[in-house]
């Protein structure tokens, strides 16, 4: 009945619109293999180029083909803009970004003005920290389009009889992309707004953060606490607190008079250490970040030409104009001293950006931003929802520079399509309630369909605290998120997994065990999206297109397209057919366990594990185990990327990717392993090989060779 009266709605505003509105002419131009761009006739390139979501400007090939299915109306009226796919119905879509609700997004409406938003409250959590304009559309018979509008401008997305774009700017261009599977546009998608660099190792492991901890007492001790309790862990994160009244690139003389000690005694123990970086700067002359910032006159300006100042942290700050090289030259190298003290990582944080006195908690919208190195000078309500990228492309720079040889993490709240290129994320101030838990997993396999692989939500919620109960099936179930990261509010109760007693310790142990015992998949998997650009965490419905059933399921979801991860929260779940059989990683029995979500291996695939550890400096693949699930025909295969976890060697050919397949024949299992490619040896020394069956797993000890031959 909502989506009835909302596409009435739509429809009669439409009519309004597209009646009284010239409709504009337009250009369709054929730019790749089956895409075609929409180029409304009055398009002003100064209002919209360069683009940010495309990594390079598109090149006309042809004309669009005549049979082509999905075309774009243009409108202009009361100076916004409007860009109308009309749809067939039985259309599923996806997309469209960070997004609260269910997974299938038809009838709902995204608008795309990056906002601060504590526990999703305002706007009915329409608006959040970062914006994607692109729609997934999933036909019936599975084949697929997507839709992106090149735009950055404040806009909407509404997605009722129809998929209509909305701007508050100029015309704007539109791109679709038709291809036979959703696999496949998310794979052309990377091929314009590109692919994410591969992360380094150690960010795929377990991370452990709270808003803060301090004194530097604190960090040692919450370090000393996963190693003595064996709970495996790769990352200790540093919030606000580190810093002295909250000025950015400081360090608390009280708190942390020596990050650099901190940051050792962190290393020696196997952590990596991440630590914050907001954007406002603290308004006060004599701190020599504002200082230097002055003097090159950095700063966005109010639309009276004085430097705009808004509060956040520490006071009174001003923000620095990433539209400007000078300024992203001067804020890149602000991480010189920074990074040299032994970080990691970077946590940009509040950079949508937040600010606490200001309409919708952000800045005014007639700002100024000066632009330069061919971005046009213009006011906030272009650049706000690129204001985050441009930050995070910015720090990715200055901490380059200093650690050429690493690769970096940055962790972004706010970010644009396209921003993967720069920066990881999580989906912000989330809340210690089910409801939140359970809408993590179609906010996060949204995002990936939005290009966005490297995400996840705060385990165990941001706002309030949880109970034991809600925290032990968070993270079971968030040992399976891509990014991995446990975090709370200030002033929450603990809430560490040894917080909530001796049975959630125990809970989270198993957890994230089963996630290092998975690492080589799940690197593996993180080496396909760098290259591919395919999700890390998938729908249910990539198991099989043909499944109508599955298009809505929000509970169950993929970690790569081979293991299934069924919550045991799940309510009803629709499972795709076949025989996807339950895997036990470190002994568990998932089917019966009261938290740990079962875990099922797809019929056909072949899943790479590694024995636990406590930390990836521990990463090897001296032990390594091969997961098989044969299908109907006795077959199976999978595959198995390995590198030195970081670093760029693997460009040189320090890698290796292998594939291995089996086949039954008889009672004897044959393993291959096809050509290698990459010059790294893999080094293993003991290969366990598991045949998973229906009801008991068979497992053999095997000399890691070219062909193995197993007698069952
Ligand atoms: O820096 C403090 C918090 C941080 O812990 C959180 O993860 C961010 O989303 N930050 C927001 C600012 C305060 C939020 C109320």
């Amino acid at each position: 009945m909502k989506n009835f009266q909302f596409n009435r709605l739509m429809a009669v505003w439409l009519i309004f619109i597209i009646g009284f509105a010239p409709l504009c002419a337009q250009k369709a131009e054929l730019i790749g293999e089956k895409m075609v761009m929409f180029t409304p006739i009055n398009f002003d390139g100064k209002a919209h180029l360069p683009s940010f979501a495309l990594e390079n400007e598109p090149q006309v090939i042809g004309e669009k083909p005549k049979e082509w299915q999905i075309n774009v109306e243009f409108a202009e009226a009361f100076d916004r803009s409007i860009a109308y796919l009309p749809l067939d119905v039985n259309i599923d879509l996806y997309g469209t970004g960070e997004v609260t609700g269910p997974l299938l997004r038809n009838g709902t409406t995204r608008k795309l003005w990056n906002m601060d938003n504590y526990a999703y409250e305002r706007d009915r959590g329409q608006k959040l920290y970062q914006s994607h304009p692109w729609v997934l559309g999933v036909r019936q018979d599975g084949t697929s389009f997507g839709v992106l509008a090149d735009n950055t401008w404040r806009s909407e997305i509404s997605l009722g009889e129809g998929i209509t774009f909305t701007s508050d700017s100029k015309p704007f261009r539109v791109i679709v992309i038709e291809r036979d599977t959703p696999q496949e546009v998310m794979q052309a998608l990377a091929h314009l707004t590109g692919k994410m660099p591969l992360p380094p190792l150690w960010s795929l492991g377990f991370q452990q953060c709270r808003w803060s901890y301090f004194p530097d007492s604190r960090v040692r001790e919450i370090a000393d606490t996963l190693r003595y309790k064996e709970i495996p862990c790769d990352v200790i994160w540093m919030d606000i607190h580190y810093m002295d009244g909250y000025r950015v690139f400081t360090f608390s003389p009280q708190d942390f008079p020596d990050p650099k000690s901190t940051n050792d005694y962190l290393h020696s123990k196997g952590f990596k250490a991440v630590w914050m970086i907001d954007p406002g700067v603290k308004n006060e002359a004599g701190y020599q970040v504002f200082d230097s910032g002055e003097k090159e006159n950095v700063w966005i300006k109010d639309k009276d030409g004085n430097n705009y100042v808004g509060n956040v942290w520490p006071g009174p700050c001003v923000f620095p104009d990433f539209t400007q090289p000078k300024t992203q030259k001067w804020w890149a190298g602000l991480y010189l001293d920074f990074m040299k003290t032994g970080i990691d990582g970077v946590w940009n944080d509040m950079n949508e950006p937040a600010v606490f006195n200001g309409f919708e908690m952000t800045m005014p919208r007639d700002n100024v931003h000066f632009g330069g190195g061919g971005l046009e000078k213009d006011i906030h309500l272009r650049y706000h929802n690129v204001y985050g990228m441009l930050m995070v492309k910015s720090s990715r720079e200055g901490i380059m520079k200093v650690n050429p040889d690493k690769r970096p993490f940055i962790l972004s709240r706010s970010n644009f399509l396209g921003g993967h290129r720069y920066a990881a994320t999580w989906t912000g101030d989330n809340e210690s309630t089910w409801e939140h838990l359970r809408m993590s997993i179609p906010m996060s396999i949204n995002l990936g369909l939005s290009g966005q692989p490297f995400n996840g939500p705060d385990i165990g919620g941001f706002a309030e605290n949880a109970t034991p109960d809600l925290f032990g099936h968070w993270i079971a179930v968030g040992a399976f998120y891509p990014f991995c990261r446990a975090h709370s509010i200030l002033d929450s109760k603990a809430h560490e997994p040894w917080a909530f007693g001796e049975k959630i310790e125990s809970v989270s142990r198993i957890a994230l065990n089963r996630r290092y015992r998975l690492m080589p998949y799940i690197y593996t998997k993180f080496y396909e999206a760098s290259t591919t650009g395919l999700p890390v965490m998938q729908p249910l419905f990539f198991a099989d297109l043909k499944d109508y059933d599955l298009r809505k399921e929000d509970q169950v979801f993929l970690l790569g397209g081979d293991l299934m991860v069924i919550p045991k929260w799940a309510e009803n779940p629709v499972l795709p057919k076949g025989n996807w059989r339950t895997l036990s990683l470190v002994g568990e029995d998932s089917e019966k366990d009261q938290y740990q979500p079962d875990l099922k291996i797809r019929p056909g695939a072949i899943v790479p594990c590694s024995k636990v550890i406590q930390n990836t400096t521990e990463y090897s693949l001296e032990n390594l185990d091969l997961y098989i699930s044969l299908d109907e025909q006795g077959k199976a295969s999978g595959s198995l990327y390995h590198d030195a976890g970081d670093g760029y060697g693997y460009k040189e050919g320090d890698f290796s990717l292998i594939r291995f397949t089996a086949e039954l024949t008889g009672n004897k299992l044959i393993i291959r392993i096809g050509d290698q490619k990459g010059g790294r040896q893999l080094g293993v020394k003991k290969l366990i090989v598991h045949l998973v069956n229906d009801n008991k797993t068979v497992q053999r000890g095997v000399r890691f060779s070219k062909t193995m031959k197993i007698d069952l």
